[in-house]
């Protein structure tokens, strides 16, 4: 089946008591037993419920994987894969990830004894270089948050396995509809479904999904063992955001290719970063590993702080906002807002400056999007 169809029937058949076309609500916390032990299969609903069941089948199979575990939030998935690791094993990863990861990684992790090596993952060389080192793990973002860097995860990839390193990628940023990554040799994929995956900007989630069963098996085991699920409502908020994956996708890829282009020739902009620009550094590679581009935009305004502020404070359709992938714009200033959590040094590092601002065009009507940003780039 292809990628509309399994959005829509992957996991999803219809219940088997009523014939509900619509995976039901599971909202239970709790299934009878017939005799001690003797059960459906479903014991009790962090172990077990039907409603995430379905939403992991579902995410799983679009992301050409076998396995799907959910989670509570994207840091909750996260932290499950951090909980493979033990005290004294290293993580390289990309240099540019999102804060909350930055900062689950450098002030939880760490603690327990996990390193983490940071390096500019669109190099290929500074990953295969650190890889050398005796790694446990490569934890690649792709498009990064906010620099939209790309990696070239099947040489990236290929590295890791070379000294026996799991790979995992972080997809949010480009949904399963643009590219997946197990089919270029990541081991597990990683999602905040928060994102484009719910679509709505009405729950918050994470999912991840592997092929190896064995791998599946533990990080299921740590989901029980922890706990971080979902609800099941949370869990069918997602399953039916994902529903209209494909559409929306498509719809956020041709607004944002305007808008980036649109901002591209406006005098108040300083420049654009988008990777389906012709100016984006890896514009080729966005072309040879991705179908297609979300509707994350980051931008450099020709301006400073104060007029990034006044930029921010005008714009009326776009809102001003943490968070990304609703089918509403939202627009945000990352040293301020979502990337904080980073030590200002690194902030200064990545590019992370007081007139970067970052764009998640919705699917709004485009004309209305550029008259917006227009007037607001006005009071630059
Ligand atoms: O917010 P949560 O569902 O826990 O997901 C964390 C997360 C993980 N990975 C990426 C690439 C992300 O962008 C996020 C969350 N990001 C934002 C809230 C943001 O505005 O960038």
């Amino acid at each position: 089946m292809k990628f509309n169809t399994k959005a829509i029937h992957s996991g999803q058949a219809p219940e088997s008591r009523t014939g509900a076309v619509v995976v039901p609500v599971f909202q239970t916390s709790t299934y009878a037993q017939e005799s001690p032990g003797r059960h459906t299969g479903y014991e009790y609903s962090r172990t077990q419920n039907p409603t995430r069941e379905a939403l992991e089948a579902c995410v799983a199979d679009l992301e050409m994987g076998k396995h799907g575990v959910a989670f509570a939030s994207g840091l909750a998935a996260e932290d499950a894969l951090m909980h493979l690791l033990s005290a004294g094993d290293r993580v390289v990863c990309s240099d540019d990830v999102y804060g909350g990861t930055y900062r689950q990684f450098e002030r939880v992790f760490r603690k327990h004894g996990i390193d983490f090596q940071w390096v500019d993952s669109s190099d290929v060389g500074n990953v295969e270089r650190a890889l050398a080192k005796g790694t446990r793990m490569l934890w690649l973002e792709t498009p990064t948050n906010p620099m939209l860097k790309l990696t070239d995860k099947s040489a990236a990839a290929a590295a890791a396995r070379s000294v026996g390193a799991l790979t995992v990628v972080d997809n949010t940023f480009s949904s399963p509809y643009f590219q997946n990554p197990l089919e270029l040799g990541a081991d597990i994929v990683v999602h905040s479904s928060t994102k484009y995956l719910g679509g709505h900007s009405d729950v918050v989630g994470g999912i991840v999904v592997c092929r190896d069963d064995e791998l599946a098996q533990r990080i299921r085991f740590v989901q029980n063992a922890v706990g971080g699920v979902p609800g099941p409502w949370d869990a069918w908020l997602v399953l039916r955001g994902v529903k209209t994956l494909g559409v929306r996708m498509q719809r956020h890829f041709e607004n944002a290719l305007q808008v980036a282009r649109f901002l591209e020739a406006h005098p108040k902009v300083e420049r654009v970063i988008f990777p389906w620009l012709e100016s984006h550094p890896q514009h080729a590679l966005a072309r040879a590993q991705m179908k297609g581009m979300s509707g994350m935009i980051t931008m450099y305004l020709a301006s400073d702080l104060e007029g990034a502020r006044r930029f921010l404070e005008k714009v009326r359709v776009f809102t001003l906002a943490e968070s990304l992938g609703g089918v509403e714009s939202l627009i945000e200033h990352p040293a301020i807002m979502t990337h904080a959590s980073l030590p200002a040094e690194v902030r200064a590092s990545l590019g992370i400056a007081d007139t970067l601002v970052r764009l998640s065009v919705g699917i709004e009507d485009v004309s209305d999007l550029l008259s917006d940003l227009d007037a607001a780039l006005a009071v630059v």
